[in-house]
């Protein structure tokens, strides 16, 4: 079996993200289902906790958010890689843009369709976004139309001197960090993102570039498989790596919860081995997998001792 396991569902923007990086570096790997909305038992056991889309596993390893995927894959594949102008630190740093861009996005659709929705499905999502509330958002509909317009201007503007992509010449990570929220607008509400991508024509030429890009070699396994992988490859050795300098001095060994600070996600519970400006890391054993260790970025993750 290929040693990379994409726990996943395609609908998610964030999904597409890591499918477009695994595209760009053509590679092979396994898929994984998940559901879009718990219970997600089989994943669960993997993370500790974390029920989020997308989830990279490599043997009893698993790295959360397409943030520290993007950086895995390079790491295990350096060519052709995601930074082919060198400038990782800045194109990382696009994700806090960009998801400003995906909530001007989800607030469009939220406000226009979530009163469709099963009601099960919708009250999950009011559960992951706490901060937004389902039954108002609507009424700003045209402040978050006028505001998903600016970010897509910010790409055309980025590309009005003719470059192909993004960052110059070769597709990069700026390109699939950014696309995810145009194509989403574009499934979801296609007369509205017409409206609000007129006129951008290096933009849609763009999006027929990324169309290409493609997702690498799929096969489907089951999570049962993915299990068995985790077993298999169980303990994994790890070398413990805490920042003298961290801010907030935990020592390694102390159990911890890490969660995601922007969207109720889910926390995971373990024994804290890596603290990092770029990653967390935790320790734990379930008997489904044996002992496993779950990545985390920094950026974006909340770390707390647990109860
Ligand atoms: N910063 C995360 C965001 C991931 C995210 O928000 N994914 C959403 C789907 S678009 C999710 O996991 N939703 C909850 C769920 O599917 O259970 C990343 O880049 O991976």
């Amino acid at each position: 079996m290929s040693e990379l396991i994409l726990h996943h569902y395609d609908a998610s923007p964030f999904t597409q993200r890591a499918l477009r990086m695994l595209g760009l570096k053509r590679l092979a790997w396994h898929s994984v289902q998940m559901p879009m909305m718990p219970p997600k038992d089989g994943l669960v056991a993997l993370t500790g906790g974390y029920r989020g889309t997308p989830v990279l596993q490599v043997g009893a390893e698993l790295f959360i958010d397409s943030q520290l995927i993007a950086r895995k894959l390079e790491q295990l594949h350096p060519t052709p890689s995601l930074f082919p102008a060198g400038d990782a630190g800045l194109q990382l740093a696009m994700v806090k843009w960009s998801d400003q861009f995906f909530r001007s996005a989800l607030k469009i659709v939220l406000g226009a369709t979530a009163d469709q929705w099963p009601e099960p499905f919708r009250k999950d999502r009011e559960h992951l976004f706490p901060d937004i509330d389902f039954a108002t958002v609507g009424v700003e509909a045209s402040h978050w139309r006028s505001q998903f317009r600016a970010h897509a201007w910010l790409l055309e503007q980025q590309l009005s001197d003719g470059r192909a992509w993004l960052a110059g010449a070769a597709p990069s990570l700026a390109d699939i960090q950014a696309h995810p929220f145009v194509a989403m607008m574009r499934g979801a509400m296609p007369e509205a993102a017409g409206e609000l991508l007129a006129g951008f024509a290096r933009l849609a030429a763009w999006e027929q570039r990324m169309l290409g890009m493609g997702e690498g070699t799929r096969t489907e396994i089951d999570i049962a498989a993915a299990h068995a992988a985790a077993r298999a490859a169980s303990p994994v050795k790890i070398a413990v790596d805490i920042d003298a300098h961290d801010a907030q001095r935990f020592t390694a060994g102390t159990q911890v919860v890490v969660e995601p600070d922007d969207t109720q996600r889910g926390g995971s519970v373990g024994e804290l081995v890596v603290l990092q400006p770029n990653e967390v890391a935790i320790r734990r054993t379930d008997p489904q997998v044996g002992t496993v260790v779950v990545h985390f970025p920094r950026l974006g993750y909340r770390v707390r001792a647990a109860d």
